[in-house]
């Protein structure tokens, strides 16, 4: 494999085969081209050729064009179409894309600290305490996606991560509470806040662990209260992966997982007792044997009812980063010796440092397939790691007494060293990966 070659990993094993569902897969082996093209050729008559090749060197001019046009470097570009908008247009008000996106993710929960952001005038702005009220956390959480809010609270500008201290932008205590119904409506741009502190919010309530003493288990062996957003994703009936509680709908999970076993009705979830699925969504952008974007969600078909054994994990924040170095930890049933094929009767659970993603690209680790929306965790020497059956499950992190997963938004799937070995090096370290 050369180094340009882009990141690429065989899986180590199809789900589908394990199922016997082969014969429904879409074969990834293109069709010989000479064979098709001399196909084509056949059927179309000599005099057309040169309509044919004027007709492709104009489409491929077309396609440059769009290129250019899809080069939105300093703005905007809306999701729905190749269109790009200046940033000032991004949250003022007006729909400027087709369905009216750029007025959509105005408001942000940011860095370690959680503070409130609301994108206007071109940039993020973090939200100053002066005259700041409940109600009005209760719209910022509404913009989210949340019911209410759990908590907001006031913190230092001194105490806050750089790029968070630099805009600022206050509430407009001169309009009704009735007329604030969507915050970057209702802010104007400070250059720092009078009252020297800013807004904190929490949204929902999330990685407590209720149920569980830390004195009661030793080893790898994990109590289900230990991790009580940890679930098992389950294909008629075999345990397959990992996944991870964040609302009482929804699982998150890898989306190789799901990609070639696109099938609700045979997945169950068992987070005690067993759930039915009603939807799997995967990204649009996954690939499969590819690390990014190795993200999926599964809906149950009835909500989860949280107590000491079923919790919700936190997710990070925007522009959140979890220390290289940090402790984190990987839970599963997965398999516990490398290359044993069988689930784990019990939740297992291991200690994984965070490792730089430098460190992880060097050449004698994962050597440049690591992109800055990944990040490694493990152990150089190896010995420590998720295995078979770990997949799409959490890798968590405890910040505040909270637990959180440790990646960012579009997170995830942990992949198996044993999907790299013999592709990219021999003999890879006992690293994960967590692919976004
Ligand atoms: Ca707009």
């Amino acid at each position: 494999m050369g180094e340009n070659d882009p990141p690429a990993a065989e899986a180590p094993f199809s789900f589908r085969s394990l199922f016997g569902l082969d014969d429904l897969k879409i074969s990834p082996v293109a069709p010989d081209a000479d064979a098709v093209a001399a196909q084509i050729l056949s059927l179309l008559p000599l005099k057309f050729f040169p309509i044919i090749v004027i007709g492709i060197i104009l489409l491929v001019l077309h396609s440059e064009r769009a290129v250019v046009h899809f080069d939105c470097s300093g703005k905007y570009r809306c999701r729905s179409s190749f269109k790009c908008i200046e940033l000032t247009a991004r949250c003022d008000g007006v729909s400027d894309c087709k369905d009216g996106e750029d007025e959509y993710r105005c408001v942000r929960v940011s860095g370690q600290n959680a503070v409130l952001q609301v994108f206007t005038a071109a940039s993020w702005k973090t939200m100053c305490s002066d005259d700041w009220k409940g109600h009005y956390a209760n719209v910022a959480c509404a913009q989210l996606g949340f019911p209410s809010y759990v908590s907001s609270d006031n913190l230092r500008v001194s105490s806050l991560e750089g790029q968070f201290r630099e805009k600022f932008v206050s509430i407009n205590h001169l309009l009704p509470d009735d007329k604030v119904t969507a915050l970057h409506h209702s802010v104007y741009v400070r250059e720092g806040c009078a009252s020297g502190h800013v807004v904190t919010l929490q949204c929902t309530a999330c990685g407590h662990r209720r149920g569980y003493s830390s004195r009661i288990v030793g080893g790898n062996m994990s109590l289900l209260s230990q991790w009580p957003w940890q679930a098992s994703l389950q294909f008629q009936g075999y345990h397959l992966c990992g996944g991870s509680v964040i609302t009482p709908l929804w699982i998150v999970t890898a989306a190789h997982c799901v990609y070639d076993l696109y099938l609700p009705k045979s997945w169950t979830i068992q987070v005690a007792p067993s759930h039915l699925v009603d939807n799997i969504a995967y990204h649009s952008k996954y690939k499969p044997k590819r690390l990014g974007n190795d993200i999926a969600l599964m809906k149950l078909a009835g909500p989860l009812t949280f107590n000491e054994m079923i919790q919700r994990v936190c997710l990070p924040n925007s522009e959140e980063n979890f220390p290289d170095g940090k402790v984190c930890w990987t839970s599963g049933w997965g398999a516990t010796e490398d290359g044993a094929g069988d689930a784990s009767p019990v939740l297992n659970h291991a200690a994984v440092p965070l490792i730089s993603n430098k460190i992880c690209n060097h050449r004698d680790v994962y050597g440049g397939i690591i992109s800055p929306s990944m990040l490694c965790a493990g152990y150089l020497k190896g010995g420590v790691d998720s295995c078979q059956g770990d997949s799409g499950g959490p890798l968590v992190c405890q910040e505040r007494r909270l637990w959180k997963r440790s990646s960012l938004n579009t997170v995830d799937g942990i992949l198996e060293t044993a999907a790299l070995e013999g592709t990219v090096h021999t003999g890879p370290p006992a690293t994960s990966l967590l692919a976004m």
